[in-house]
């Protein structure tokens, strides 16, 4: 794949997107791996290098999924929206996320640049207006949109894809392509009905998208991308719906379209340019709800936003992954380049998928790690979450994390190579010099070769970045701090302290030129540790022009206490988080079990039999030979008797002396284990298989009859 020579001299400013999470629940570091940190480490590494760039994301706030989720929390979308919102936006900024605006695509900005967008097409009659049959519920009284409707996919028959889109395979659907269909609300069939809506003829631009995407990026787009794009418009583009017959999203704006809004792929990704005027709004207003400039936009105006959106020389990028691509490689760019007034992305360098211990993540699923979980056992990890991942992006094929790995990264190669190398460097500067950086004099034939090698690892990292190979990136990373180690061992300044202070000098001074350059290059990849290396080497407003130099560090400059940068992670640590992911999806394959269905019906007669007491539990004893049986003394009221009941895996003795419990007394009696038992206690098996006693929720004395 051709370089994107990021110097390239025809773009003056870069706006960079990060796919907009639906705010429907927590996002997991499979999401991270996708879109988050590859962007952030690009946007970092252009603002190192002095690039007018803004990084642009938010929540996506729209959709059926909102709603869903609404009704499994027994709650309105807009708390929905609000809760996620928060803590996806938490959780980002705790790991470092970067980006100069986070919205939200509920706020009225949005809706009206949607709007503004949709009439634009609209006013230019570029929208079919048109009325087809599509899938009804009779019983919810809605039609069936996207995530309203599953069914079997028609590409990879997974049986429980969506109406939009396949989460197995990827293929992006619509809901008259499913088979066997079923609505997510009533769980029945749909039928079929009349109703109107607005196309955006997608085949009418397939020459353009053939010249701008297949004949003009066929080099410089990711071949998993470029494929996609490729295999879409050789199958046949289609015109598609724009709008929906739902209640919550951005309203059709048009006259005779009551209950209709924006389709939430046709507003989300306009998302990306309402974020950016609200951007310079706050920064011309200097009221900030969304924004965080990370540099200063004081000097800006309101309308600077259209420089990003709608200047040629801007050079757009969509961070995203690969479920995504069709909406951010013809569908979003069908829609600006129809309205004549916006740029189209210059690289869309979608990731494939992140596994989790050999299988797909899923949050639905309990198979996953969320942000949040994450945080909250790791909070002071952010970096060692990053670099587990970068090591293991999915840029050309799917990969997977594990916590084996996670845990082998963070100790032999966070801790064992670059920090082991700064505190080595730190430690004997401090020892044999006070912490003060020593002179660099005569240099060695091994001195002038690391710092020969040192000049040339910030143009390696950059190619790798430019080009969005940022495995590759970070393995140059840490090979430089390896070299840093290496050259330490081959020097070893600890056995010349007694004879050669000024030689030990050097190697350390050499040293802490390749730790200072470590500080900045190492920025896009661990913004905290790298934060932490300039504080403690008093560097910190270095740019990556600067990195490589041999003489970043001046003699005598005071170096501050070395913080260990990272700490082992012990085997206990991760084995109680691979036992976390286990238990997390045994509780939701139980939770998401139905209950056994109902036994046949049996008539008042036939119930009113049986005679249902309270009773209390008088003594209880384990029954020798046996794991399940416990012998019971129940006072029933009427008499005290013996009941054998088999919940010795679930109750010691101890806990049921004293119990009271719900016992059927007129059963007829059993020999069991040569005990003749009496009646039957009464108990609830949960979902987890665990059995739970029926017990009254107040005394209520024995004998007392359970109709
Ligand atoms: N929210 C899908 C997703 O979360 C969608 C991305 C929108 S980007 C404009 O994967
Ligand atoms: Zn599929």
């Amino acid at each position: 794949m051709k370089g994107d020579q990021i110097q390239d001299k025809k773009f003056n400013r870069y706006t960079v997107t990060a796919a907009l999470p639906y705010a429907n629940g927590p996002k997991h570091i499979g999401h991270l791996a996708g879109a988050y940190i590859p962007s952030d480490v690009y946007v970092r590494y252009l603002r190192l290098n002095g690039k007018d760039v803004i990084f642009v994301c938010g929540s996506d706030e729209h959709g059926t999924a909102i709603p869903n989720q609404a009704l499994k929390e027994n709650t309105t979308p807009q708390a929905i929206v609000d809760k996620y919102d928060r803590q996806i936006r938490e959780c980002f900024a705790k790991l470092g996320m970067s980006f100069d605006v986070y919205h939200r695509t509920t706020e009225p900005i949005h809706h009206q640049t949607s709007q503004e967008i949709f009439l634009t097409l609209f006013n230019k009659g570029l929208l079919r207006e048109e009325n087809s049959e599509q899938y009804y519920d009779e019983e919810a009284k809605v039609f069936l949109a996207d995530r309203y409707i599953v069914g079997t996919c028609p590409r990879c028959n997974h049986t429980n894809a969506y109406g939009d889109q396949c989460e197995k395979c990827g293929s992006t659907l619509s809901p008259r392509e499913l088979l066997n269909p079923k609505s997510t609300l009533s769980g029945k069939p749909p039928t079929l009905k009349l109703t109107k809506h607005w196309y955006l003829p997608l085949e009418n631009y397939e020459p353009w998208l053939r010249d701008w995407i297949l004949k003009n990026h066929k080099e410089d787009w990711k071949p998993n991308v470029y494929g996609q794009c490729k295999s879409w418009i050789e199958a046949g583009l289609q015109s598609r719906a724009m709008t929906r017959d739902l209640e919550w999203g951005i309203k059709v704006p048009l006259p005779d379209a009551e209950g209709k809004v924006l389709y939430v792929w046709f507003d989300a990704p306009i998302g990306y340019i309402s974020a950016t005027r609200a951007l310079f709004e706050e920064v011309h207003t200097g009221q900030f709800k969304f924004a965080t400039p990370q540099r200063d936009l004081s000097h800006t105006k309101k309308e600077d936003w259209k420089k990003y959106w709608q200047a040629e020389d801007t050079r757009l990028i969509h961070f995203i992954g690969k479920d995504n691509i069709v909406f951010h490689c013809i569908i979003f760019p069908v829609m600006l380049h129809a309205t004549g007034e916006y740029i189209v992305p210059d690289n869309v360098p979608a990731n494939e998928f992140m596994n989790l211990e050999g299988d797909k993540m899923s949050t639905s699923r309990g198979w996953s790690i969320e942000m949040h979980e994450y945080l909250e056992d790791f909070p002071d990890k952010p970096d060692v979450l990053r670099y587990a991942l970068l090591t293991n992006l999915p840029e050309a094929k799917d990969s997977e994390f594990t916590w084996k790995d996670f845990q082998a990264k963070n100790n032999n190669e966070l801790v064992a190579i670059l920090g082991n190398f700064v505190n080595r460097a730190v430690v004997l500067t401090q020892k044999y010099f006070e912490g003060k950086v020593p002179a660099q004099k005569e240099l060695s034939d091994l001195d002038k070769k690391a710092l020969a090698d040192l000049k040339d690892f910030p143009a390696k990292i950059a190619a790798s970045i430019e080009t969005y190979r940022f495995r590759e990136a970070t393995a140059n990373f840490i090979d430089l701090a390896r070299a840093g180690n290496k050259y330490l061992a081959e020097t070893e300044p600890w056995k010349l302290a007694k004879t050669d202070l000024n030689r030990v000098g050097t190697i350390l001074n050499v040293a802490l030129q390749i730790a200072a350059t470590l500080s900045i290059v190492g920025e896009p990849f661990l913004p905290f540790t790298s934060k932490k290396l300039k504080n403690l080497l008093g560097v910190t407003d270095l740019s990556w022009q600067q990195a490589g130099n041999a003489n970043l560090l001046n003699e005598g400059e005071l170096l501050k206490e070395a913080p260990l940068l990272f700490e082992k992670i012990e085997d206990a640590v991760i084995e109680a988080q691979v036992k976390k992911l286990f238990d997390k999806k045994r509780t939701m394959e139980l939770e998401s079990r139905p209950a056994n269905p109902a036994k046949a019906e049996v008539t008042f007669d036939e119930f009113s039999k049986m005679d249902i007491r309270i009773g209390k539990i008088l003594k209880a004893e384990r029954v020798e030979k046996s794991k399940k049986l416990l012998k019971l003394e129940v006072d029933t009221g009427i008499d005290k008797r013996i009941v054998m009941s088999g919940i010795a895996e679930h109750f010691s003795p101890e806990e049921m002396v004293g119990q009271q419990v719900t016992i059927l007394v007129n059963l007829a009696p059993r020999k069991i284990m040569g005990v003749e038992s009496q009646g039957m206690i009464l108990m609830a098996e949960d979902k987890d298989g665990s059995l739970k006693l029926l017990a009254p929720g107040q005394a209520i004395t024995p004998g007392s009859t359970v109709s």
